[in-house]
C-alpha cells in the first residue's frame, strides 16, 4: 500500500514555521531540533524536509541528494552534541515506524539520544 502523508502532522507544521522549535541544525533538506519531552540529557530529532512518513519510505523513494543530506545531518548532530564515541560517550539512534514501532508523529524522524547510559534495548 503506498504511503499517504498527512501534512497536518506536527513536524510538517514545524517545517512550515507554524509551531516553534529549538533548532540544532538546518541544512538544505533536513532539520534537527530538540525533543519537547527529552528522554535523555541530549535528545534531538532529525527530520527530512520532504514529505516522508517512515525511514523505509524515505530510503526507498527520496533523491540521492536528500538521503546524503539527511545522513550527514545525523552525523553532524552527533558531533555537535559531543556524543560520538570518537570524542564522547556514545549515543542511541532510533526511528520508530508504524503501529508496531509505536510511531506517534507520521513524519520520518530519527531520535539521537545521549548524555547517559541508555541501557540495554529490551525490544
Ligand atoms: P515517536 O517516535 O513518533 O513516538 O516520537 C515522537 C517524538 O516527538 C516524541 O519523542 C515527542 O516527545 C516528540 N515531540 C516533539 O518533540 N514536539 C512535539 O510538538 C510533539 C512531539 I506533539
Amino acid at each position: 500500500m503506498p504511503y499517504t502523508y498527512d501534512d497536518q502532522n506536527i513536524f510538517a507544521k514545524i517545517l512550515r514555521g507554524e509551531i516553534p522549535n529549538t533548532t540544532v541544525l538546518e541544512t538544505d533538506h533536513s532539520l534537527a531540533f530538540r525533543d519537547i519531552e527529552p528522554q535523555a540529557p541530549e535528545h534531538v530529532l532529525v527530520i527530512p524536509k520532504g514529505a516522508y512518513v517512515t525511514y523505509d519510505h524515505f530510503a526507498n523513494t527520496a533523491s540521492d541528494a536528500e538521503i546524503l543530506d539527511f545522513t550527514r545531518a545525523v552525523g553532524k548532530v552527533c558531533d555537535m552534541l559531543g556524543v560520538a564515541p570518537s570524542d564522547g560517550e556514545g549515543y542511541r539512534m532510533i526511528s520508530n515506524a508504524g503501529e508496531n514501532g509505536v510511531q506517534d508523529v507520521p513524519h520520518l524522524h530519527v531520535h539521537v539520544l545521549g548524555g547517559r547510559n541508555m541501557g540495554r534495548m529490551v525490544a
